[in-house]
């Protein structure tokens, strides 16, 4: 078949035109292409994983160590000998536009070579086939998902302060009312607490560092105009953790009744079957008391535990399993609750939550190259692959709000210079989410200046090609960046 000029061998079981391509029909179809050992337009399976261009001349190389692999991307193609990604992908034609094709419902796998693009799914899939430039067939796209999986009502993302990236784990009571007060007079709208609070992943209780419990924090966020927001896994636990210790039997196993590894920070952790009834009332409790302490922003982290590989209950498809647990999540919390999604498959979190994060964690440093280039793992912390990342999946920004993670404003604990703080600051612009972690106590006069600036700033901005900004006046170029 003719498209655009290229001759494509589509293999499907129905296909029909749409207004900018074609939506086929098919458990799995099948785009032979021209275009041989190109360029590939991966898109990994959640906030974490990889997105970007990456070369078909290359073999995938399987990130290092394999137990981390679970937290890294899908870990069921984490051996496969073929490029691929998770909904969607494209790959470069021979002028510079892309071959694309997209499922428009959760479930789905792209994958690459130098003679067709494949859509594999678990089950019956609509997909969307198009041939043009990259940033109008990824509009298209975002459209089409918007029929099938919606879109929440979108006010502008809110100016979030986390505590992750200064305090980490090691958070107090006393630290955290400290910080609310001294954030007087800039205009946050969001103070979260990020991990640190709670007695266990699993026991979700203020542990000893929180006397007063996680109301009395609450309460001062809100007394000072802030919304409350706090950092949950809700689908994962440890196994020192009392509700691992109650109900081994509320875990996910595999097919021969072992504990499916989730990740293997903090000593390994295991995730829930979602699909227990059990496990979706212990869910809505879990959400209907943090609701009752205060907190209307929830930042729920790891959610791709609830859809990986593995022998559920309601024997369902692993993303609409994941999508039905976030559903109740949802329900629970409310609609007035700002939900941002972390660590989450990207296709089966859209219509039901707010915010998603869109990379991997930022650092005070650029790059590490010893787990990027020999561990071949794009998605551990740091300033580079958070803004590779998220530049590559900026067009989700019609369907949720797209957080890159934080920008940094202060010189203290922080090896970035000051271009490359910059460079995270605009990226923070042109995704549309303002956050940061900087204790107000660490900046000097000027550095809280700047971040007063950037929060109350609403300069135009205007895509002028792939990597190119219009920010105000500002000509924007992220691409010299992402060379190393
Ligand atoms: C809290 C953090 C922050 C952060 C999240 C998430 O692969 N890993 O070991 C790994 C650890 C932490 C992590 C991501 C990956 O970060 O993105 O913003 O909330 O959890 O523990």
């Amino acid at each position: 078949m003719q498209i655009q000029g290229y001759n494509f061998h589509i293999s499907a079981s129905r296909l029909e035109e749409t207004l900018g391509g074609y939506l086929l029909t098919g458990k799995t179809v099948q785009i032979g292409h021209p275009f041989g050992r190109t360029m590939f337009f991966k898109q990994g399976w959640q906030s974490w994983s990889e997105a970007a261009w990456v070369s078909l001349k290359e073999n995938p190389k399987p990130i290092l160590p394999p137990e981390r692999r679970p937290q890294c991307d899908d870990p069921a193609y984490a051996l496969s000998p073929v490029h691929g990604g998770s909904g969607l992908g494209g790959i470069e034609g021979y002028d510079g536009r892309m071959l694309f094709l997209g499922a428009l419902r959760p479930g789905a796998r792209i994958e690459a070579d130098r003679l067709s693009l494949k859509g594999l799914a678990d089950h019956e899939m609509q997909w969307f086939l198009a041939y043009g430039e990259t940033g109008e067939v990824l509009a298209r796209y975002a459209e089409l998902l918007a029929t099938t999986l919606g879109v929440r009502a979108q006010q502008p993302a809110p100016r979030v302060w986390c505590s992750w990236y200064s305090y980490y784990s090691d958070i107090s009571e006393g630290q955290m009312l400290q910080t609310i007060a001294g954030l007087q007079g800039l205009p946050f709208e969001v103070f979260q607490v990020d991990d640190g609070w709670q007695q266990n992943m699993g026991d979700w209780e203020p542990n000893h560092k929180f006397p007063s419990g996680m109301a009395a924090i609450a309460l001062r966020a809100q007394s000072q105009g802030l919304t409350p927001g706090l950092w949950l896994a809700p689908f994962i636990a440890r196994p020192s953790s009392n509700l691992f210790k109650e109900h081994p039997d509320w875990f996910l196993r595999d097919e021969k009744g072992d504990l499916v590894p989730a990740g293997i920070n903090w000593g390994g952790f295991y995730a829930l079957d979602v699909t227990l009834p059990a496990v979706q009332n212990w869910l809505r409790s879990l959400i209907q008391k943090v609701r009752g302490w205060g907190y209307r922003y929830l930042k729920l982290d790891f959610l791709y535990a609830a859809a990986l590989p593995g022998h559920r209950h309601a024997g369902e498809a692993r993303e609409d399993a994941y999508r039905e647990a976030l559903r109740i999540v949802r329900e629970a919390a409310g609609d007035d609750v700002y939900i941002l999604a972390c660590g989450a498959p990207i296709i089966a979190s859209l219509g039901l939550v707010d915010g998603l994060r869109i990379g991997p964690d930022v650092a005070p440093y650029w790059d590490n190259e010893d787990r990027r280039v020999f561990l071949h793992d794009p998605t551990g912390p740091s300033a580079y692959n958070a803004l590779r990342t998220s530049l590559h999946r900026l067009w989700l920004k019609p369907l949720v709000h797209t957080d890159p993670d934080v920008a940094y404003f202060r010189t203290r604990y922080n090896l970035l210079g000051p271009a490359q703080r910059a460079v995270l600051q605009d990226l923070a612009l042109v995704a549309g989410f303002k956050a940061t972690s900087d204790p107000p106590e660490w900046l000097d006069g000027e550095e809280r200046e700047q971040l007063k600036a950037w929060l109350e700033a609403t300069p135009p901005i205007a895509q002028t090609g792939p990597y190119t900004f219009r920010i105000g006046e500002r000509e924007v170029d992220f691409a010299r960046w992402l060379e190393l």
